[in-house]
């Protein structure tokens, strides 16, 4: 079927097809028909369907039902097409915290048959610009609250002319200029193979990398792992942490939860402090959010009523396997670990709560495949270290961007990520591949010297890296952020040194120890372990 898109600025910087990866779609459940567009099926079909009144989206006050937010999404599509002049195949950047109102925005630039580009609520007008520009955003719609960073950027992004914001009074923008459009919208039909979301890498150095996904995409990656694996049903009720403009957020708190019928809580701030208070608050059976955040959380707990909780979902950086136990013996759920990337669009490789391995991130979701490579792109054998490769129903295709040839070779798609297979045929973490340590002739990985970090009881976050040394090409160093009450000085740090050599191979305990009040991360969850890595 022919492209919906009048705007072919999409199509027209795909990277070429000889470099796309090879797309594997196994069963009924991946055949899709040509003329598809995701806001219909995932949104619009409860409602057709007489379902309409039950619950879908709330946060921050607002509870809407399937066909509140169909009304809701429809108005704002409205705005979209009649006043700001949206074609099929405009980017339309969207710019706010979780919330209902940015779902029903993004619902509205996908029913218009628009492509939704999400930015993180913390993007500077630097960054801003770069994907701006780089996707030649056309419109943009954006919390009143972040307007200021975007008015920054504005003047550098010349193709962006349509600006809109919302949660504000102020005659003429968004809000005001819904409220007065008719409820109801004509859902472009659009290809299966259209682009509907430009999803940005939360890259940690360079140009942010723009991953293109298709209306097909969106339906395929809710059709694998959370059916599979997640497995919810419609009573289910989502919470989490993620953004909505990072792939794991869009996925499991707003794609997810409608492809089955099910609710989702949307918060603006859900950092591990109020997260507890907030699933009570909403009897939230599902939980999604980072390693680092369970681990915080374990220790908050106390006074609140989690006995809603059925299943709780780590993703975005390895899950220690002293976090997995904490958050047990805390919470008493086996958590979901699961590994995705942007340029996937989700999770690829995890297990269900039956089948956890501590330490382990699973087994390819049905629907993918995965193996080990070696340097020169050979399947390893179980038990040797190389990189990750997977296919499956989704796969990178990054906006005219040279770094395609990096991530698909042959077919493949190359997380980054060194992985062993372990005798179960479990997939085992080791580190990015750019972050393997080798000192004095050994390879070590910095996330298995951290595991063994956060065994003792007086480190509350730890970042392992690699430093230049003259003697051994490199020694490992930690960064620790020691829980409070404790002294960040050298008798500790020979303490945790010594703590170590004792749990893992000795060989592997860290040369150096820094302490550290915080630890940088992105607003994904992961630590940056670049700029640890510059410290001086
Ligand atoms: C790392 C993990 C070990 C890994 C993401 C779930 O994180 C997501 O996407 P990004 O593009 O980063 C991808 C990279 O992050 N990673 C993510 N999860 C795990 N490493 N265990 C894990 N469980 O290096 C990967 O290559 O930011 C995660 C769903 C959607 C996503 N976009």
């Amino acid at each position: 079927m022919v492209s919906a898109h009048v705007d072919t600025f999409a199509a027209r910087n795909l990277p070429p097809r000889e470099q796309w990866p090879e797309f594997l779609f196994d069963g009924p459940q991946l055949c899709f028909p040509e003329q598809l567009n995701c806001a219909t099926e995932l949104l619009d079909r409860w409602v057709e369907r007489g379902l309409g009144d039950r619950p879908c989206v709330q946060g921050g006050g607002v509870r809407w039902t399937y066909a509140d937010l169909q009304a809701q999404a429809n108005r704002i599509a409205r705005v979209l097409v009649d006043d700001l002049g949206l074609v099929p195949g405009n980017r339309v950047l969207l710019r706010g915290a979780n919330s209902p109102m940015l779902a029903a925005c993004w619902f509205a630039v996908v029913k218009a048959g628009g492509i939704a580009v999400g930015s993180m609520p913390l993007l500077r007008a630097k960054e801003l610009t770069q994907i701006a520009t780089k996707a030649e955003v056309t419109h943009a719609l954006c919390d009143a609250r972040l307007a200021e960073e975007l008015a920054l950027a504005r003047p550098a992004c010349p193709t962006l002319t349509k600006l809109l914001h919302f949660n504000t009074n102020e005659p003429g923008e968004l809000d005001a200029r819904a409220a007065a459009k008719p409820a109801s919208f004509e859902n472009v039909k659009t290809s299966k193979d259209d682009t509907c979301i430009i999803a940005f890498t939360s890259g940690t150095t360079g140009q942010p990398k723009g991953t293109m996904h298709f209306h097909r995409d969106v339906m395929a990656a809710c059709a694998t792992w959370p059916r599979h694996v997640l497995r919810p049903t419609h009573d289910d009720v989502f919470i989490g942490s993620p953004p909505l403009a990072f792939t794991f957020g869009l996925g499991g708190l707003l794609l997810f939860p409608l492809s089955v019928g099910a609710s989702t809580v949307l918060l603006e701030k859900a950092s591990p402090d109020v997260l507890p208070a907030a699933i009570a608050q909403y009897r939230a059976t599902i939980l999604f959010t980072a390693p680092t955040s369970y681990r915080a959380m374990a220790g908050l707990l106390a006074g609140h009523d989690l006995s809603s909780l059925k299943k709780c979902v780590s993703a975005g950086e390895a899950l220690p396997a002293p976090t997995r136990a904490l958050w047990k013996q805390a919470s008493g759920i086996e958590m979901i670990d699961g590994i995705g990337s942007t340029e996937l669009l989700h999770i690829f490789i995890s297990h269900d709560e039956a089948h956890a391995k501590p330490g382990a991130t699973g087994t390819a979701v049905p629907g993918y495949v995965a193996c080990v490579l070696d340097d020169e792109g050979r399947e390893l054998p179980r038990g040797k270290v190389g990189h990750l490769a997977v296919k499956g129903p989704t796969g990178c295709r990054y906006l005219a961007d040279e770094r395609q040839r990096n991530y698909v070779q042959n077919g493949w798609n190359l997380t980054g990520d060194a992985y062993l297979i372990d005798a179960d045929g479990y997939f085992v973490y080791q580190a990015r591949t750019d972050d393997m340590i080798v000192s004095g002739g050994y390879n070590i990985a910095g996330p298995e010297v951290e595991s063994a970090l956060l065994l003792h009881p007086k480190v509350a976050e730890c970042g392992v890296i690699g430093v230049a040394d003259a003697e051994r090409g490199q020694i490992v160093k930690a960064f620790v952020v020691p829980k409070p009450g404790h002294e960040p000085d050298e008798a500790l740090a020979r303490e945790l040194q010594e703590f170590v050599k004792k749990t893992i191979a000795p060989y592997k305990y860290p040369r150096a120890v820094e302490f550290r009040s915080s630890l940088p991360r992105t607003e994904t969850g992961k630590l940056q372990r670049f700029k640890l890595r510059q410290a001086p």
